[in-house]
């Protein structure tokens, strides 16, 4: 248990526009609640410019950034943060390779997506970037650090 708690960590999920407007929302957060991490954040958001750019600003010098930055403010966008053991690299794991046609079926863009530039979610690469991303993404107050209680709801 303690070796557990020691890896508990923090990732930046975000279903894109093309998620949204297709109407996989409750099914990518369906992915992510039954593994079994834990909800801390969620908004739908519209993304400003500034903010696109700070997200992506590793990738500034690729020719597809500003499709990219286009992309990812043409519409409202559902902002994410998920805790657990392992969650950062098990998360990319679900949610499958940046290319669709080459994401494992059984994976989100596997299952779900065909094109890169419209890969309907998007999952932090590191627990730092993880922190990094929550904190660019939500403000104070929208995280909520929570605990399951006993109470049996159905009885
Ligand atoms: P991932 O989202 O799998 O971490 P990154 O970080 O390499 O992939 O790229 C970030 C985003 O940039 C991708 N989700 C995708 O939307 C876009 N992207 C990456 N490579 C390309 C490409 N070759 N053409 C168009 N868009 C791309």
């Amino acid at each position: 248990l303690v070796a557990a708690l020691e890896n508990v960590e923090q990732t930046y999920i975000m279903v894109k526009p093309d998620g949204v407007q297709r109407g996989l929302v409750g099914e990518i957060i369906s992915r992510f609640e039954k593994k079994g991490f834990k909800l801390t954040g969620l908004k739908l958001f519209q993304c400003p410019r500034e903010l696109a750019e700070e997200h992506y600003k590793d990738l500034k010098a690729k020719s597809f950034f500003p499709k990219l930055i286009e992309y990812i403010t043409s519409g409202p966008v559902v902002c994410m943060a998920w805790e657990g053991v392992g969650v950062v690299a098990s998360a990319r794991k679900l949610i499958g390779s940046t290319n669709p046609l080459q994401a494992e079926p059984g994976t989100i863009r596997g299952d779900l997506a065909v094109q890169t530039g419209r890969n309907v979610v998007h999952g932090s690469d590191s627990p730092e970037n993880g922190n990094r991303e929550i904190a660019l993404w939500f403000k104070e107050g929208e995280i909520i650090q929570w605990t399951p209680t006993q109470e049996p709801w159905l009885i």
